[in-house]
């Protein structure tokens, strides 16, 4: 049950920096699980509780997804350096338990979310017009700040996302990346009802939520992955049309002859550039290809000529700002996304990576960090 506010230094650390209110069940250890260097060890084992700044609050951390991002994050695979030693993850859902002296709108009981934009400068251009992700100083959950693969995190207050009351936060974990991240790339998209869009990746995390906020937005999906499973995975979420990358001998004419004519937006969320240069070529005519998968190193091309006669666009889409959280996690309390998952013990997390690595994973992989 949870206690009442009540203020207590726990430590002489936590003295020094002043007044943080936590409960008097924080623990000053926690299991995480944390590397040492790119593509090191995992290594499962007690690690220090981290202490929230005059900004942040601290979150007893139940559940977290496992995105793809928390994979590249460990191997190294962008060309943007990660804290080290990192803890990663940044789809922490639980309960505040203690905040910095500045944070206003939080109680201790709330349900927070960790998202992988953990905190921006709030004062640039960019923020200002609630781009936030995109901002210069862009602080990272799981890359540039230790994130939800432990029991208790630190997020900025502002950006922490908050989850309605008696929701389920090991199902509502993945919309705090993969669901926020795909709502917005499908607004992005700029489609209207009845539209055609072609989900490239449909079978994996983002992309087993991109199928259902695409069919709750009323847009007819085309989910595209690799074997029967996914594809029985894509229709049971409300795939119109399945098409299976390991089985067609010609995606292009396959997809464009499955949406008479290619789908008006394709929403790229597998790790593969070759599927990513391909829905350049069967996107319809003045429709919209959305950037959202990371391989590493990769590069889109597009063919001049066709890409000016078909008057196509192609953008980039970086998760979501605070408006896209509340909605997307909106969709989720209504009832018209759930969330495909299967639960392990935070424990378990490089068995996780391994079976991504493979691409065996249907849907989101979420891990309880009790155990
Ligand atoms: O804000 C962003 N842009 C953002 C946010 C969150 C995640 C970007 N991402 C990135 C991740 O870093 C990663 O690169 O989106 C990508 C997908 O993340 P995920 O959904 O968490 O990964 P997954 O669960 O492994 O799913 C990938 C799916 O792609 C399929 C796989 O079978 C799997 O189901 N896939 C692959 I790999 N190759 C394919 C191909 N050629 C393919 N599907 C269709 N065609
Ligand atoms: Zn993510
Ligand atoms: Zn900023």
């Amino acid at each position: 049950m949870l206690r009442l506010t009540q203020t207590k230094t726990i430590s002489p650390l936590r003295a020094a920096i002043g007044s943080i209110r936590t409960m008097a069940s924080v623990p000053e250890t926690q299991k995480g699980v944390i590397f040492y260097e790119n593509g090191g060890k995992l290594e499962y084992k007690d690690i220090p509780v981290p202490v929230p700044k005059p900004n942040e609050i601290l979150i007893n951390v139940k559940y977290s997804g496992v995105c793809h991002t928390d994979l590249h994050a460990w191997k190294g695979d962008w060309p943007l350096a990660t804290k080290l030693p990192l803890v990663g993850g940044h789809e922490g859902a639980g309960v505040v338990v203690g905040m910095g002296s500045n944070v206003k709108g939080w109680k201790i009981g709330d349900l927070a979310g960790i998202k992988w934009l953990n905190g921006s400068c709030m004062s640039c251009e960019l923020c200002e017009q609630g781009f936030e992700s995109n901002c210069a100083h862009a602080d990272l959950s799981g890359y540039t700040h230790d994130g939800s693969f432990q029991q208790y995190a630190t997020a900025d207050a502002v950006q922490a996302a908050q989850i309605p009351k008696g929701t389920d936060l090991a199902e509502v974990s993945p919309i705090l990346c993969a669901g926020v991240t795909v709502y917005k790339a499908l607004k992005s998209a700029n489609l209207k009802a009845g539209d055609w869009v072609a989900i490239s990746g449909a079978a994996g995390g983002l992309g087993s939520l991109a199928v259902q906020y695409a069919k709750a937005m009323g847009y007819r999906v085309l989910g595209i992955d690799g074997g029967a499973d996914k594809g029985k995975l894509v229709k049971e979420l409300g795939g119109e049309v399945f098409i299976d990358f390991t089985k067609s001998k010609d995606m292009v004419a396959d997809i464009q002859e499955a949406t008479n004519g290619g789908p008006h937006g394709v929403i790229n969320v597998s790790v593969s550039e070759g599927a990513i240069n391909a829905s350049t070529q069967y996107v319809r005519p003045t429709g919209t290809v959305v950037l959202v998968g990371l391989p590493a190193g990769a590069v889109i091309k597009s063919e001049v000529f066709s890409h000016v006669v078909k008057s196509i666009n192609i953008k980039g889409s970086y998760v979501g700002n605070r408006a896209d959280t509340r909605e997307a996690i909106d969709f989720f309390v209504n009832g018209k996304v759930k969330s495909p998952i299967h639960v392990v013990g935070l424990s378990e997390l490089p068995s996780v990576y391994e079976l991504m690595e493979q691409g065996k994973i249907l849907g989101r992989y979420v891990v309880d960090t009790s155990k």
